[in-house]
C-alpha cells in the first residue's frame, strides 16, 4: 500500500484525509470523536470572541447530490477553544490539531487570533468565507477587506495561519486573491468553503428547505467539486510554490480525494460525507486512495502532487 503520509507547512500529517472545519467540531465530544478517527488531524469549527447559538433551525439539510447548510457560526466562543484545545492535545498528542478562527465584523479578528496563541494549536486556519452571517459580506470576496484582515491577524503571535477561501469563478478574481495572498507569510489555503448563498426548494411544500435568511445558504457535496478543484488548480498554478493547498467540497471517495491531489492539493477535508457516513469516512477515503496511488505506481503523495496531465 502506498503511502499517504503528507505535510501542510511544517506539520506532518501520517495521512491525506481530515475533517473540513463546520461540521460536528464544535464540541469537545465531537472533536474526540475525530481523535479517536484515523482522521489526518483534527479541525474545531471557527471560533468568534463570544460564544454563538447560530441562526434559526432547521439550518442544515442532506441533499441528493451534498448538502445546504445556513448554521450562522454555531461555537462556544474563544476562550471555551484555548481551553479545550490543551484537553484534545494532551488526549491526541500525535494528530495535528488546527483551531479555526473566524469574526462577526473585522475587529473580530485579532482578538480571536490573539487569545488562540495561548492554545495548544498547531496552525490556526482563518476563515475568511462564512457565506451564512445575516448582513455580513464574505470578506474574500472584497480584496482590499482581505487584505486589512491579513495585515491584522499576521502582525500577531506566531501561530502559523492558514485562510479559508470562497470559491472563486473568474480568473480575474483568482489573480487579485492572489496578489493579496501572496503578501503574506501563510501557512496554507484551505480552498474552498460552501458555494454561498443557494437556494434549494422543496415543490411538494412549496418552501425552500432551511429556515434561515429566507433560505438561501451554503451548497456543500458534489455540486461543489469541479468548482473546488477549479480553485485548487487556480491558486496551485498561481501559488502552489508558496503555500500547501488543502482541498475541500466535494470528497466522497479515495478517487475524489486523487483528483485534488492531481489538481495541486497537499491534503483533503471532507465535510458533506463526514455529516452523512461519520468518522469512519476518513479512513475509507485515505485507504482508498492509498490503492488509487499503488495502482498507478505513485509512491507517495509527493510524487502524484500537481502532475494533472493536460489534453
Ligand atoms: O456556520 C456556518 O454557517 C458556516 C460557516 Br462559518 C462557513 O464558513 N461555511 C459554511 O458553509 N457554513
Amino acid at each position: 500500500m502506498a503511502s499517504t503520509a503528507t505535510r501542510i507547512g511544517k506539520v506532518e500529517l501520517a495521512s491525506f484525509v481530515f475533517n473540513a472545519i463546520g461540521p460536528k467540531d464544535v464540541t469537545l465530544d465531537e472533536l474526540r470523536v475525530i481523535g479517536k478517527s484515523s482522521a489526518a488531524a483534527i479541525a474545531t469549527k471557527s471560533c468568534t470572541p463570544l460564544p454563538r447559538d447560530g441562526n434559526e433551525e432547521p439550518r442544515y439539510r442532506d441533499l441528493e447530490l451534498g448538502s445546504i447548510n445556513s448554521m450562522g457560526l454555531p461555537n462556544l466562543g474563544v476562550d471555551a477553544y484555548v481551553e479545550l484545545s490543551h484537553t484534545i492535545k494532551e488526549e491526541f498528542p500525535d494528530k495535528p490539531l488546527i483551531v479555526g478562527a473566524a469574526g462577526i465584523g473585522f475587529e473580530d479578528f485579532p482578538v480571536v487570533v490573539e487569545k488562540l496563541q495561548k492554545s495548544a494549536a498547531d496552525m490556526l486556519e482563518v476563515n475568511l468565507s462564512c457565506p451564512n452571517v445575516k448582513g455580513k459580506p464574505q470578506i474574500a470576496y472584497d480584496f482590499a477587506s482581505m487584505d486589512k484582515t491579513l495585515k491584522t491577524v499576521m502582525s500577531i503571535g506566531d501561530k502559523p495561519i492558514g485562510v479559508k477561501l470562497p470559491p472563486y469563478f473568474d480568473f480575474v478574481h483568482f489573480e487579485q486573491a492572489a496578489e493579496v495572498l501572496s503578501k503574506y507569510d501563510l501557512e496554507f489555503l484551505c480552498c474552498v468553503n460552501s458555494i454561498g448563498n443557494a437556494l434549494v426548494i422543496d415543490p411538494e411544500t412549496e418552501a425552500p428547505v432551511i429556515r434561515p435568511k429566507g433560505g438561501f445558504g451554503g451548497l456543500g457535496g458534489k455540486y461543489l467539486k469541479p468548482t473546488a478543484l477549479a480553485n485548487v488548480r487556480k491558486f496551485y498554478e498561481l501559488l502552489g510554490d508558496r503555500f500547501a493547498i488543502i482541498g475541500v467540497g466535494g470528497v466522497y471517495t479515495g478517487s475524489d480525494a486523487f483528483e485534488f491531489l492531481l489538481a495541486g492539493a497537499s491534503a483533503v477535508q471532507v465535510g458533506t460525507v463526514f455529516m452523512q457516513e461519520g468518522p469512519k469516512c476518513f479512513e475509507r477515503i485515505d485507504k482508498e486512495l492509498a490503492e488509487i496511488l499503488k495502482r498507478k505506481k505513485y509512491a507517495s503523495v509527493e510524487d502524484a502532487k500537481g502532475k494533472l496531465k493536460m489534453l
